[in-house]
């Protein structure tokens, strides 16, 4: 038995020994590959970021000076002369800017509801990547400070300040150095490429050299507001498909003044591709409403966890079986029943709740470009930017078209607030000269709209034969991702945008035969209200001559309708669309007229050949009331 004893003493020491040399090698291994000096510096680090975020929160309220608060900066005298002079090279009011705190204090200017919602605690950690070619000094820091300041450090994994070549002086070791001697611990990083690449290769230069999960782009203008990335990050981990927008404030190019006009508009484009802000359409409204998310979901699950035995309903919204609107009517009242035996609400008084519908994530068509956060894996899967994009223009709906195309999806989060200075032109040369907005779009529309170029080239006859170069891996890449085809796009993502000559009666040019004139918008800006003009007509074709004759009887453009008063000799104009009366126009064929719909008058030239004096008239049998269309598709 003793000898047993000694025996299992030995074993038990031989196995101690062991642990321990186990042990001291493991410690070793860790000091040798520098994991200690990794975690405890990186650690005293990280609680320092910790400190200065919530002091900044803390502070930022009482912060006092000019600009503070998102208040605007009015100049006098000397400096009001000073900043008039730059204005017009620097695009922005450049004193006013610099006279504001790089750190100062905005307004929260979101939603109250945003306020309340409780984000998951392990949230993906984000990438900020703020391209910038010969930016402005301060706004380019008080970008990265309010990135700095406003996103809590336990999700912020860097700042990646993307110098795309600048050659101004204050961008070079000054910069250098302030960034180092205020981020000491490294979170802003300074990567210059190696020759101008303009903003799409910037972009993509940016998210090469992120390691985060989540990548954040912004323009080297902007600033972030309070709670602007958590309810990315959050969104993201939820679906990593899907590509997000903040929304997008103003920050006034003239006072620095942030107004929180984050406008909760969804993008659209226009056939020319460019891209404009569009309404939320009334089905996606819809489909927010009836869609049950984790906000609505949360209550319940939650609820039970608590208590099992606890049977649940929602509180009932109606929703109108004719109108289908949504009304958020949901009563607080609870059930009971009357001695026939038929179910009662026991509260007859319902009161209006407010729905929580305006906080949820809003599809949209397209993205304005700049601001935009994306599952880093995911970006590279579906494709990054087109490395073949020069300079400025394009890659926002290259993007947009190709994330829904290629199974992803878009969308603002209206609870992530985002200012940007929103520059009168562009303080920055565009290398040769070219129209880049032009050319990147002609790949965009080579690669991602099928037929539907065809409307592209309407608006650009000038780009036809222009060497747009080699798009032979974006269309690769198509093939490899399986996207869907443009017309899927449009049916499924974008059902409202009009296509001029697909489901008309007729389209083209609406000329009077007699005189040989169009009617012509005369290149005015469609997004005003304006007379429609004539001119004389181009045969060779001229996207301001192109109307179209819809099936519900408008005669329009992409965006506005012919509208008319019906009084005799009145102008007619273009206006947006309404689907009204005055906007109903009959085309008899066989008579070459155009009858205004609602008061019986005749589409006449007024005896005109060109300006903007296209009138209705009583009709008679007047050459003048002649118009034939240029393409009839119901033969
Ligand atoms: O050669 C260049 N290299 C760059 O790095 C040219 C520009 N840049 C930088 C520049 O310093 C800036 O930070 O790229 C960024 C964007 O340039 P801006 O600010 O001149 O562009 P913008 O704000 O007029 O243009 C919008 O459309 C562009 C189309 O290519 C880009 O997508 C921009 O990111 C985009 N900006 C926004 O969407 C901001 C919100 C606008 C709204 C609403
Ligand atoms: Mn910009």
């Amino acid at each position: 038995m003793v000898m047993g004893l000694a025996r299992s003493f030995r074993r038990r020491r031989s196995t101690l020994l062991f642990s321990l040399v186990l042990l001291l090698l493991l410690l070793g291994g860790a000091y040798y590959f520098g994991f200690f000096n990794v975690t405890t510096s990186s650690l005293a680090q990280y609680s320092v970021r910790y400190l200065r975020y919530q002091h900044y929160k803390q502070t930022e309220a009482y912060r006092e000076g000019p600009g503070e608060k998102g208040e605007p900066v009015y100049l006098e005298g000397e400096e009001k002369k000073l900043a008039d002079s730059l204005i017009e090279k620097e695009a922005f009011n450049r004193i006013a800017s610099d006279k504001i705190s790089l750190e100062r204090s905005l307004k929260d200017v979101r939603d109250p509801r945003c306020k309340s919602i409780v984000y998951p605690s392990d949230l993906p950690k984000a990438s900020v990547v703020i391209i910038f070619h010969n930016e402005a000094w301060s706004p380019l820091l008080r970008t990265a400070h309010s990135v700095v300041n406003r996103s809590p450090p336990q999700y912020l994994q860097e700042v990646i300040l993307l110098d795309d070549f600048s050659d101004k002086d204050f961008l070079k070791e000054k910069l250098e150095q302030y960034i180092a001697a205020t981020w000491p611990d490294g979170i802003v990083r300074l990567v210059r490429t190696q020759e101008r690449s303009g903003l799409i290769r910037a972009k993509v230069a940016g998210a090469k050299a992120a390691v985060g999960d989540v990548l954040v782009f912004l323009d080297s203008h902007c600033e972030v507001n309070t709670g602007w990335i958590e309810p990315i990050l959050s969104r993201i981990k939820e679906d990593p498909t899907a590509v997000l927008c903040p929304e997008i404030d103003l920050i006034d190019k003239d006072t620095l003044q942030y107004a929180g006009t984050g406008s909760y508009s969804v993008g659209g484009f226009w056939w020319s591709l460019h891209f404009s802000w569009r309404p939320v359409p009334k089905r996606e409204s819809l489909r927010r409403k009836s869609e049950i998310d984790p906000i609505r979901l949360e209550p319940i699950v939650s609820r039970i966890a608590e208590d099992r035995t606890a049977v649940l309903c929602p509180i009932i919204d109606a929703i109108d079986d004719r109108s289908l609107e949504y009304s958020g009517n949901g009563g607080y009242t609870t059930g009971g029943f009357s001695w026939s035996l038929h179910f009662t609400w026991a509260d007859d008084s319902p009161r209006a709740i407010e729905s929580p519908d305006y906080i949820k994530p809003i599809r949209s068509p397209t993205m304005a470009g700049g601001l935009l956060a994306a599952d880093r894996n995911f970006f590279f899967e579906i494709g990054a930017y087109d490395p073949g994009m020069d300079v400025w223009g394009g890659e926002n709906l290259e993007i947009s078209f190709r994330v829904w195309m290629c199974g992803g999806k878009l969308e603002f989060i209206p609870c992530s607030r985002v200012g940007h200075i929103f520059r009168s032109s562009h303080p920055y040369t565009f290398p040769g000269n070219k129209d880049t907005h032009g050319i990147n779009s002609m790949r965009l529309a080579e690669v991602w709209m099928d037929d539907y170029k065809r409307l592209f080239y309407t608006h650009r006859k000038d780009l036809l034969g222009t060497d747009y170069g080699d798009i032979s891996e974006r269309k690769e890449l198509r093939k490899k991702l399986n996207c869907h085809t443009f017309k899927w796009y449009l049916d499924n993502v974008y059902p409202e945008k009009f296509i001029p000559d697909e489901n008309v009666k007729a389209w083209g040019m609406v000329r009077n035969p007699d005189s040989g004139i169009c009617l012509d918008t005369l290149q005015r800006d469609e997004k005003t209200v304006f007379d429609v003009g004539m001119f004389s007509c181009q045969n060779g074709g001229s996207a301001s001559q192109v109307f179209s004759l819809t099936l519900t009887n408008e005669l329009r453009r992409e965006e506005a309708c012919l509208d008319s008063s019906g009084q005799d000799g009145s102008r007619v104009s273009l206006r947006p669309c309404t689907g009204q009366q005055n906007q109903k126009w009959i085309h008899d064929k066989s008579k070459n007229t155009i009858v205004h719909q609602a008061s019986g008058k005749c589409l006449d030239t007024g005896g005109q050949k060109s300006g903007d004096n296209v009138v209705v008239n009583t009709c008679s049998e007047n050459g003048n009331q002649k118009w034939t269309m240029q393409h009839y598709l119901d033969k």
